[in-house]
C-alpha cells in the first residue's frame, strides 16, 4: 500500500493525499514535519528534511509535484494526465507555476495562520495579498477559457493550484475579483476527496 509521509496541514502533503483519494488509491499517512519532527530514518529517505515523501513498493520519492506525476502515470494515465505532449505540457505548466504562487502567498499565510495577532507583519500581509492576487488574475484568465487546468476534464494539473485555492479564499486578506477561479474552486469543493483532505482548517 502507498505510504505518505507528512503532516496534513502542509499544502504539499495535501496535494498527494487528495490526489491519492481522487484516483481511489488506498494509502496510510504518517505525521512528519513541523511539530511532529523528523526521524533519522525519514531524513535518510528525504535528505532535504522536507515533506512529503512517499513509499510505493520499492519506489521512494520526494517533491510533491513529481509524486503527483508518478501517481498519475502509474495509476491513472488515461483519466488524469493527457497522453498528447502538448496538452500534457499545458497542464504541467500550471503545476510548476504553483511554486511561484506559493512564494507570493507565503507572507500572508505565515503571518495570518502561524503567528499570533500581536506578532503579525501587516506590510508583509498586504504585499503578499497583492502579489498572490495579481497571480490569481492570471489564473482567472486561463480558467475563463477552459473549465479545468488540465483541459476539458479534471486531472493532475488541477491539484497543486487546487490546494492553494483553498488557502487563497480562506485567508483573511484582500483579494481581487476572480470569478473563474472562484467557480473552479466551487467545483473542486464538490469533490469528496478534496473536501476530506484539503478543506480542513488552516493551521
Ligand atoms: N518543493 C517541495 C517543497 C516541500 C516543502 O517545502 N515542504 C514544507 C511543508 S509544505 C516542509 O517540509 N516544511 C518543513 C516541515 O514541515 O518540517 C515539494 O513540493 O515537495
Amino acid at each position: 500500500m502507498l505510504t505518505i509521509w507528512g503532516r496534513l496541514n502542509s499544502h504539499n502533503v495535501k496535494k498527494v493525499a487528495w490526489f491519492a483519494g481522487e484516483i481511489g488509491l488506498p494509502y496510510v499517512r504518517h505525521d512528519v514535519g513541523g511539530r511532529f519532527g523528523m526521524s533519522a530514518a525519514y531524513v535518510a529517505m528525504n535528505p532535504n528534511r522536507l515533506i512529503p515523501t512517499i513509499e510505493d513498493g520499492d519506489v521512494v520519492l520526494w517533491e510533491s509535484n513529481a509524486i503527483l506525476r508518478y501517481l498519475a502515470a502509474r495509476y491513472a494515465p488515461e483519466s488524469m494526465w493527457p497522453a498528447d505532449p502538448a496538452a500534457r505540457a499545458q497542464g504541467d505548466k500550471w503545476m510548476d507555476w504553483q511554486f511561484s504562487f506559493a512564494d507570493a502567498q507565503r507572507g500572508a499565510f505565515f503571518n495570518l495562520v502561524r503567528r499570533k495577532a500581536e506578532h503579525r507583519n501587516a506590510a508583509a500581509i498586504a504585499d503578499s495579498a497583492r502579489e498572490s492576487g495579481e497571480a490569481m488574475l492570471i489564473l482567472d484568465r486561463a480558467l475563463a477559457a477552459q473549465p479545468w487546468l488540465s483541459g476539458d476534464s479534471f486531472g493532475v494539473a488541477d491539484v497543486p493550484m487546487g490546494v492553494y485555492a483553498h488557502s487563497f479564499f480562506t485567508l483573511a486578506m484582500n483579494r481581487p475579483d476572480v470569478p473563474h477561479v472562484r467557480a473552479w474552486y466551487d467545483r473542486l469543493r464538490q469533490r469528496p476527496a478534496y473536501a476530506e483532505t484539503v478543506m480542513i482548517p488552516l493551521t
